[in-house]
């Protein structure tokens, strides 16, 4: 992609109410734009030559004061783009906005595509892709473990280790196409015994970073926690408790829940997808019927499961559920809830453990009553602590990006070739064919291999202004 250096202008905050709006401007006439649009209050000599000082002053039309703003001016290559670039700040009504925007147009700027001012860092080697794509992910975080990642992934995370690893794939494969060279001379430069162990480490590490994936995207989205049981155990009055607000329709009738409905919320930093879902139960009504073909495949996608029961429930009942769920949910996360204690005084009694079979010793009863919101907050402390506990570690690299995901899979596949190829003989040739497959992935992810049509893509999902 070839670096544009004409000048782009755009709105950099959000509309709407506000006190300030910034407008950026980056491109080789940005200091003669601004310089004829804006009159520093105090002029020094050189005044759009110093970079790093906010000039106080303002923007005239015709000779009109459109508005006073302050302009700080970046000089290249020290600036987010690597252009000279300006940033003026002010007041944010939409028509100053815009009245500003059209004056640096008519002046020689052009407005900026969406995230153009990212490309241009990219493209000008301030940023590698996955930074640049970090820049979209921490505009979009909503919560502390997602603001985490992208924070992360910005200041480099796992791809300045995977451009490290794969500077030296690409030493050995050069050594390797060397050998082929001189295929009849029967060297050998490359060191075999190296060449295996890096590969080996390198597929443990993007084994790692693979799995990594499921739980990245689900901090970025939510996790997904699905709320099944019978009908009527009070599955909907539960999401109603936990998202405090009448989401789901609450009824007295068995089955009054037939379709799946969601809602996220953040919870001491963690964005949580809750899903509350049809009742479990033999039906005829073909409505019903789909509402429970999608409480199974809602279950498969979900990260953890809460099983309700109803403690007025008889234990044969409460034992078919256990084992239909037990059976689906399979090495997933599950939390068995016993639900209505409202209702009986020695709850504790009624229903325990040891009268069920098909528990494990992990498993434990959690009582509560989602309807009089006892005990609601310590069933959410313990699905906390187990995704704290579990899941989200300071140190280890998290693929969120789904792009990266696919290029790590198919590095993968490339590394398992190699690694059957050396066990099996296979030529040297072959090898370094996979070699660059797995280069060529890799190098996708930080931007190093990189084609038109991708960065387009990438680039066009950013805002105007970023
Ligand atoms: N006493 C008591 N009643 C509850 C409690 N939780 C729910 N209920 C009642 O149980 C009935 C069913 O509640 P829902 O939340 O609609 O149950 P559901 O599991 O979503 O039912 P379906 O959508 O039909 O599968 C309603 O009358 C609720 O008021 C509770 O903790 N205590
Ligand atoms: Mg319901």
């Amino acid at each position: 992609m070839i670096v544009e250096t004409n000048t782009i202008c755009a709105i950099a905050t959000a509309q709407g109410k506000g006190a300030i709006a910034v407008i950026r401007i980056s491109g080789e006439e940005t200091k003669n734009i601004i310089q004829r649009v804006f009159k520093p209050y105090k002029p020094s000599e050189n005044w759009y030559n110093e970079g790093y000082k906010i000039h106080y002053g303002e923007i005239t039309k015709n000779g009109e004061t459109i508005d006073s703003v302050l302009v700080s001016i970046f000089n290249n290559p020290n600036s987010y783009t690597g252009e000279d670039s300006a940033e003026i700040s002010c007041h944010a009504s939409t028509y100053i906005q815009n009245e500003i925007l059209n004056l640096l147009i008519e002046n020689g700027a052009r407005l900026a595509h969406p995230g153009e001012f990212t490309q241009r860092a990219f493209l000008n080697k301030k940023l590698d892709l996955s930074q640049a794509e970090a820049v979209a992910d921490l505009i979009a975080s909503n919560s502390k473990a997602s603001h985490h990642l992208a924070m992360s992934q910005m200041k480099g995370g796992y791809a300045k280790e995977l451009k490290d690893l794969r500077d030296v794939l690409l030493t050995f494969l050069s050594l390797l196409e060397l050998e082929l060279d001189f295929s009849e001379e029967d060297l050998e430069f490359a060191d075999r015994k190296q060449l295996t162990d890096l590969c080996s480490d390198l597929t443990k590490r993007v084994e790692k970073l693979v799995a990594s994936f499921k739980l990245g995207n689900a901090i970025k989205k939510g996790i997904p926690v699905c709320i099944v049981g019978e009908p009527n155990v009070g599955k909907s009055t539960l999401l109603n408790a936990i998202l405090n607000e009448d989401k789901a329709i609450v009824s007295s009738i068995p089955g009054t829940t037939r379709d799946v409905i969601e809602d996220t919320i953040v919870i001491n930093g963690i964005t949580f997808r809750f899903i509350d879902t049809a009742g479990i139960r033999e039906t005829e009504n073909e409505i019903e019927k789909i509402g429970i073909q999608r409480t199974f495949e809602n279950i498969e996608k979900a990260s953890y499961i809460f099983v309700l029961f109803d403690i007025t429930a008889n234990k044969q009942e409460i034992q078919q559920t256990i084992s239909t769920i037990k059976e689906q949910v399979k090495d997933k996360k599950m939390f068995l809830i016993i639900n209505k204690i409202d209702l009986v005084p020695n709850y504790r009694d009624v229903i325990k453990k040891d009268d069920f079979e098909d528990l494990s010793s992990e498993d434990e009863f959690i009582y509560i009553s989602a309807k009089q919101q006892i005990a609601v907050d310590a069933l959410i402390e313990k699905l906390l602590s187990d995704v704290n506990a579990n899941n989200i570690s300071q140190e280890d690299a998290i693929v969120t990006n789904f792009r990266h995901f696919e290029a790590l899979q198919h590095a993968l596949e490339s590394l398992h070739i190699i690694d059957e190829g050396f066990q099996n003989g296979l030529t040297n040739d072959l090898i370094s064919l996979e070699l660059r497959q797995v280069l060529h992935y890799l190098g996708e992810i930080t931007g190093e291999i990189s084609e038109e049509e991708m960065l387009g893509n990438i680039f066009a999902h950013f805002c105007i202004g970023k």
